[in-house]
């Protein structure tokens, strides 16, 4: 098997509100990517610092925070080839209004804070948040049978 990828996502205290946690999860799987780990969880400020580290000294960094523990958050971990760039791609960009059509921001969102979701954005931050958020025992291996019919044979390998 080609080596998979793993990537975190969050489903954000918007999502959580508007009632959007299926519509977006049903993207992901519809995309033909494995869940791997799936919990509900509420943020406090030390971790949102430490995730949120290369923009906490924003002045628009406080109310940030009090939004991402406004609910809890819904974390998973999805698994696939090259999967953090697909995923990103799938995410949209930050400013959600002007995100792609078709993307998750593009198409559900509106606010540059409020953007219904995180995802990793490079494979050496997806693996410090994964972990950061996950538990190794939380994280499960299994076959996913419709791999065969998501991937060629050569890039199952
Ligand atoms: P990303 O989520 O697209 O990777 P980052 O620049 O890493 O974007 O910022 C993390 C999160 O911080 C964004 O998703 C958004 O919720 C929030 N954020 C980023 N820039 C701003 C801003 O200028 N004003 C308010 N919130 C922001
Ligand atoms: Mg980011």
């Amino acid at each position: 098997m080609a080596v998979q990828e793993r990537t975190l996502v969050l489903i954000k205290p918007d999502a959580i509100q508007r009632g959007l946690i299926g519509e977006i999860t049903t993207r992901f799987e519809k995309k033909g990517l494995k869940l791997i780990g799936l919990k509900m969880m509420g943020l406090d400020e030390a971790l949102l610092r430490e995730h949120y580290a290369h923009i906490s000294e924003k002045p628009f960094f406080p109310s940030l925070s009090k939004f991402m523990q406004s609910t809890p958050v819904i974390a998973m971990c999805w698994e696939g080839l090259e999967v953090v760039d697909a995923v990103r791609k799938i995410t949209g960009i930050t400013k959600a209004r002007q995100a792609e059509a078709g993307s998750i921001r593009g198409d559900l969102a509106m606010s540059v804070s409020c953007n219904v979701i995180h995802a990793s954005d490079s494979l050496e931050n997806a693996e410090v948040e994964v972990k950061r958020f996950f538990k190794l025992d939380e994280l499960y291996t299994y076959n996913k049978s419709e791999y065969m019919h998501v991937y060629a044979a050569d890039e199952l390998e």
